[in-house]
This record gives C-alpha cells, structure tokens and sequence, in this order.
C-alpha cells in the first residue's frame, strides 16, 4: 500500500546480493564433451524423446560450456553481484562415483568460476539441479538408500575442488521437482511413476544426503565464511474459503509440496511433518500395506538433520488457492497426490505468463517470505529464483516480465521492511534455455538465446535493461525506459 513516490524513496541495502540463476542441463550442452557421462535427462531425452513437447533435449543447448566467456560478459553488462548455477554431477564424476574424475570438466568449471571471480561475481553453486548419472539411477537413484553416502562422496570431491573460491553452496535445488515429479510421476526424468512410494522414499534419502553434505563442508570446508543451504519451490498456497477443510487442505499441500523436505532440517522438532505423516501412514493401513508408505527416521537421523542449515533457498514463481472439497482431480491409489487429495484454483484476473502453471499471483513472494520467517525463526533467506515465462515469438519486447520483476522486488522491499532475514535475490535467468519437459517452447530469460544460430547467440530483451537499472540505483523506478537497447558493460 505504498504510493509512487514513497517506493521509490525505497532502497535495497548495498550488501544486498542480486544475481540471476541458470542449471547445469538446462544451458549447458556438451552432453558427451570430453568425457562427460550421460545423466538422467541425455538418457530420458534420448531413449524416449516424446515426451519432450517439441522433442527436443539439451545436447546443445545454449551451448554454456562453449560460451562461458559471453555468459560472464553478461553478467557484467548486467552487474549482477553474483550468479548461481549448477555442477552437472557426470561431467565431474562419469560414473557418479568419486573413483574418477573427468579433469576436462573440472577445468570447465575452474574456468567459469575464475572468470566470474575476475570481474567481482560471486559464484553460488547448486550441486544437484536435477542431473543425477545415470549409473547411479540404474542403481536405483534417490531411492537407493546408499544415495546419502553417493551424495556426500560427490560433495567431498567438488568441496575440494572449488571450495577455497565458492563460499555459496546449495546442496540441492527443488526437493519436491526431484521427488514427487521424478518419481511419483512421469512429469520430470526419471519419470518412475512410483506413485505413493516413490516421493516419500526420496525424501527421506534426499534430506539426509542434504545433512552429510552439510555436515562435512562445515567440518572440513567452509572455514570462517563459507555457508550451505537448500532451496526450496515455493509456491504460495492460501485457503479458497474460510471452511475448515481448505484450511486442513492448504496446510496438508504445503506439507507435501515443501514441508516433507523442510521440516527435517528447519523445525524445532525435526522429522517429516505430523499431519502429511498421520494421513499417509492411516492411508497405507487401509491400503492393506504391512507398513507405513511414510519411511521413518531413527532418533540420531533426526537430530543430524535438525539445524542442518545456514540458509534457507526460495524459489518463487507463483501461488494457487487450495480446497478440501472443489477442484479434486483422479489420481491412481496410492499416490502422494491422493493422499493429499486437495484442488487447486488460480483466478482468471490473474495476469498469466507462457508456462500453463505461472500466473502473477498478488504479493505472493512477500507472504512467503513472512511465512518461512515466522514458521522457521526467521532465518537466512535467500531468493535463488523468481522469473516468468513468454514465448519465442513475443521477441525482445517483454513487459509483462518487468511487470512481473517490478512487483516481486516491491515484494522483497515489503519483506525487509518487515524484518525479514533476506540477504539476496536471483532471477530466473540469465538467458532462455532448455525448459525441461517445455522445451524451448517456453523462455525465462532476461537475455533470449537464438536456438537456431549454432553460435547461440544472446541478446537483452528489455527487462535486462530494467533489471540492471535496479542493481545500478538500488530502487525500483516504475517509470524507468531504457533509453536504447544497446547493451554496455558500465
Ligand atoms: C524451477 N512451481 O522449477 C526450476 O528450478 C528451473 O529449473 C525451471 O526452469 C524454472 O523453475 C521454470 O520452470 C519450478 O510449482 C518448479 O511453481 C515448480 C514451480 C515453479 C518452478
């Protein structure tokens, strides 16, 4: 509730860290470059190649690992403070196992790292942003229950190679992308469709893969200054009615769309969520499973988990409202989704981008952040992707992304002023690249990448230049056009 010129009085603390983020598959290319091995989206994309709605796949991509030098260069046209990406595990460890590791890839990232640390970047680094090895899913993946040990070996191996430069370590990006999506349904590689099983027996290798990597960069790592966390997809969810059944809906969905994989390491308590745990285990009974679907944790697992964390990871797109009663969908029996049961709703007001699931959802990004500080103490946060999505076709001409932009950054403003502990801020990304199972049909980038140009090449679309006008004057000027489209490096 804030007037034109009392925004605009508003000002981002200098400290405060803007970046924009980017993963590993989604622009890297170089799928079989120089001893990399194959990860679970090269086989996905290669061996079933449908699902994909153009049929495409990142063998190319936005070619990163040829164009590292242009990808800095934008960084700092931008000014960005720091920029987060993601190791692709198999081009560090082939076989996902720590016995060999392909140097060519470790001098990729030496190289991307350094120049980043030339020019003043910050590097943030996410180990696990969805491109698990492939030998290790033949293994089982996430569902292995030596995943935790898997997990920790490859941390070791990357801590040592990068840590005395990376201080901004996120262990995995997107929980419930990797466990729900990936295993309990066909939405996202492996696509297991374990349905019922396949989710919660993730959650429980993944958070503590999360606590033994944690554990060994603070013990062997992170010195004086180096932090860890994990971030988290975080949609705002609120009640459709008032009714009692959308509020027990709304609080069993954020149980299972983020708690699950939360609760271990941010609540007092520790261990999975009560209420998600009392439905899935009476649900199994009556299923006629000799135990609970809901693994469990032993008392040590629960303790090495809780506190495992320097910050909290927010990635924030959108919100729904959710019902106990309207909008219900079939899901096959079990599933995590039939345990929840609860539909979903977005008004038509809300303005909508090219991705079926993103609308601009009202102060979204603010109600979050009060919630995570009120649910977890107020800890570290850190925003490591917020963006929005057009089409090809729509060019460099992007308004409804700096709409977009501009409210979210009155939202981070809102939530400092309310005390909120957040240190940064990432925009989801720096250029267009491979959106999964969308292809490149769908495009988040403030820069747009030409797929069909085998240089790949980058150009600003006009929130680039809103974007870096922030960083430049640390306040969100409303009325700021850029005066050309010809992007410098200031
Ligand atoms: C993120 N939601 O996924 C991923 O981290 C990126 O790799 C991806 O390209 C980007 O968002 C855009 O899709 C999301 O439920 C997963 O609102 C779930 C949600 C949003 C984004």
């Amino acid at each position: 509730g804030s007037n034109a010129f009392t925004r605009q009085q508003r000002k981002f603390p200098e400290d405060f860290m803007f970046g924009t983020a980017t993963a590993s598959y989604q622009i890297e290319g170089g799928w079989d470059a120089d001893g990399k091995g194959e990860n679970i989206w090269d086989h996905m994309t290669h061996t079933n190649p449908t699902v994909i709605k153009d049929q495409s796949n990142g063998d190319i991509a936005a070619d990163s690992y040829n164009n590292y030098k242009r990808d800095v260069e934008m960084m700092r046209e931008l000014g960005l403070d720091a920029y987060r990406f993601s190791l692709s595990w198999s081009r560090i460890l082939p076989d996902g196992f720590a016995n060999r590791i392909n140097d060519a890839g470790v001098q990729f990232y030496n190289n991307y790292i350094n120049e980043m640390l030339k020019y003043g970047i910050t590097p943030m680094i996410t180990l696990y942003h969805w491109d698990l090895p492939q030998k290790l899913q033949d293994l089982g993946g996430f569902l292995n229950p030596l995943f935790p040990e898997w997990f920790e070996d490859y941390s070791r191996v990357v801590f040592d190679l990068f840590g005395d430069r990376v201080k901004y370590w996120i262990t995995f990006n997107e929980p419930r992308e990797v466990c729900y999506q990936g295993y309990d349904t066909v939405t996202m590689a492996p696509i297991l469709n374990a349905t019922g099983i396949g989710a919660y027996l993730c959650a429980k290798h993944l958070v503590l893969a999360h606590a033994r990597s944690y554990h060994l960069y603070k013990k062997e790592f992170a010195g004086d200054d180096g932090i860890c966390g994990i971030t988290y997809a975080m949609t705002w969810t609120e009640p459709l009615t008032d009714s009692k059944e959308d509020e027990i809906a709304t609080e069993l969905m954020r149980q299972a769309d983020w708690g699950i994989y939360s609760e271990p390491i941010f609540s007092e308590n520790g261990g999975f969520p009560k209420e998600l745990t009392d439905v899935v285990n009476q649900k199994s009974k009556e299923q006629g499973f000799s135990r609970s679907r809901m693994p469990e944790f032993t008392k040590e697992e629960i303790e090495f988990m809780r506190g495992a964390y320097d910050f909290f990871g927010i990635n924030h797109y959108t919100g729904v409202l959710v019902s106990g009663t309207e909008y219900l969908q079939e899901h096959p029996v079990p599933s995590m989704h039939d345990d929840i049961n609860v539909g979903t709703f977005a008004p038509s007001d809300w303005p909508a981008a090219a991705s079926s699931w993103l609308k601009q959802s009202p102060d979204s990004l603010l109600k979050i952040l009060l919630l995570i500080k009120e649910k977890y103490n107020n800890p570290v946060m850190y925003i490591t992707e917020n963006g929005w999505s057009t089409r090809l076709e729509q060019g460099l001409e992007d308004d409804d992304r700096v709409r977009y932009y501009r409210a979210a950054l009155e939202n981070v403003l809102d939530a400092l002023d309310a005390g909120v502990n957040l240190k940064g801020y990432m925009a989801w990304s720096l250029m267009d690249n491979f959106e999964w199972m969308q292809g490149y049909t769908e495009r988040f980038g403030l820069y747009e990448v030409d797929f069909e140009d085998p240089a790949r090449t980058r150009t600003p679309r006009k929130s680039a230049f809103i974007y870096k006008e922030v960083l430049r004057t640390r306040v969100v000027d409303h009325d700021y056009e850029p005066p050309s489209m010809i992007m410098t490096i200031d």
